[in-house]
């Protein structure tokens, strides 16, 4: 059996964050996205689809964006086995494609191919129902980490029955490991929403036979959220800068939305041009740089200049009565205000 197990689509979210325009435009690519996993699931002959909770954002998803995902559902006609999570406990079903199969409380397993899928079953009915001569796949939404989630799940309780794989959605970063001898994944998101879901995104391929389970990440979404970092320091000029820039920048592709954060230390006579480095820089579908280097502030060397506004301030401070952290950072402030720069406040 092949199974393609994914979870936390979050169909109809939104980044504020980004332009009308933009909105649209990922919005598009996300439906687009859609119908091509549905499309290779039955091209690579895929014998079902798990989606294991989260597939809606909200209780309101745009018609055109449900309509698209129903026909993909439809197209691939196997089984799309589906559990609900947080984010769609409210979601009316109502409308759905034959193929699309939904475990909860008045439908608690879905059996295919001499294989039992089960969803919001307890551990103790489970154990009353389980049958060990068939392979049992268990699909899960939660937190199996975190006891204070509100969505936590304990997993250990399931870990004594005869299951061959644990398909869990609610986290969004992939993850494959094993307890107790058992496969179990979290898939990930199949898209990221911003900036704090950065990486790759993709699903698990779980292939099940008789010797065993075995699965892998498939990367899929043809966009991610990439957070980079450039440290300055020690570049004395924009052309320097720019060429470390992109060396830095060299993991994007052209569809990610990246975010370019400075740090480190810049020298007095070294020029960041920041909205020149930004065009220059963007290849992105989404560009921004966030300036969070400083100002290297060589003391010494403005003290002893004569008939120096900056000296007289830098000397003003000194013989103040605060004490050295604040001294610093007043120096620091005052000769940026008078270059005309950011302050880093
Ligand atoms: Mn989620």
């Amino acid at each position: 059996m092949k199974i393609l197990h994914t979870a936390d689509i979050h169909l109809g979210a939104k980044n504020i964050k980004l332009s009308q325009d933009k909105q649209t435009q990922l919005r598009e690519e996300q439906n687009r996205l859609i119908s091509s996993l549905f499309e290779d699931a039955y091209q690579k002959d895929y014998d079902v689809v798990l989606i294991c909770g989260d597939l809606f954002h909200s209780k309101n998803v745009p018609a055109r964006i449900l309509a698209n995902f129903y026909k993909a559902v439809e197209h691939f006609s196997r089984p799309v086995i589906y559990i609900k999570g947080n984010h769609d406990e409210k979601f009316d079903l109502t409308s759905i494609p034959k193929n699309f199969v939904i475990l909860d409380d008045n439908k608690q397993s879905f059996e295919y191919n001499n294989t039992v899928f089960w969803g919001e079953i307890s551990a103790q009915e489970l154990a009353n129902n389980i049958d060990k001569t068939k392979s049992n796949i268990l699909m899960l939404h939660g937190d199996i980490k975190n006891k204070n989630d509100r969505d936590f799940v304990d997993l250990q309780q399931y870990l004594s029955l005869p299951l061959n794989y644990v398909a869990l959605g609610h986290i969004h970063s992939n993850e494959i490991f094993k307890i107790n001898n058992i496969d179990i994944a979290y898939s990930g998101s199949l898209f990221s929403n911003g900036f704090d879901e950065t990486g790759r995104k993709g699903y698990i391929e779980v292939l099940l036979d008789e010797n065993g389970t075995y699965e892998h990440f498939v990367e899929f979404c043809s966009y991610s959220y990439m957070i980079v970092t450039c440290d300055i320091t020690g570049k004395s000029s924009y052309k320097d800068i720019l060429s470390l820039a992109k060396e830095q920048l060299k993991s994007c592709k052209p569809k990610d939305l990246v975010r370019l954060i400075l740090t480190g230390y810049y020298s007095e006579d070294c020029e960041k041009y920041l909205s020149m480095l930004e065009s220059d820089l963007s290849n992105y579908f989404y560009f921004e740089i966030i300036d969070k280097s400083k100002l290297m502030i060589d003391f010494d060397k403005i003290k002893s200049e004569e008939l120096s506004f900056k000296a007289e301030f830098l000397l003003l401070v000194e013989n103040g009565e605060d004490d050295e952290d604040v001294k610093n950072k007043i120096c620091q402030i005052g000769i940026e205000a008078l270059r005309g720069d950011d302050l880093s406040l």
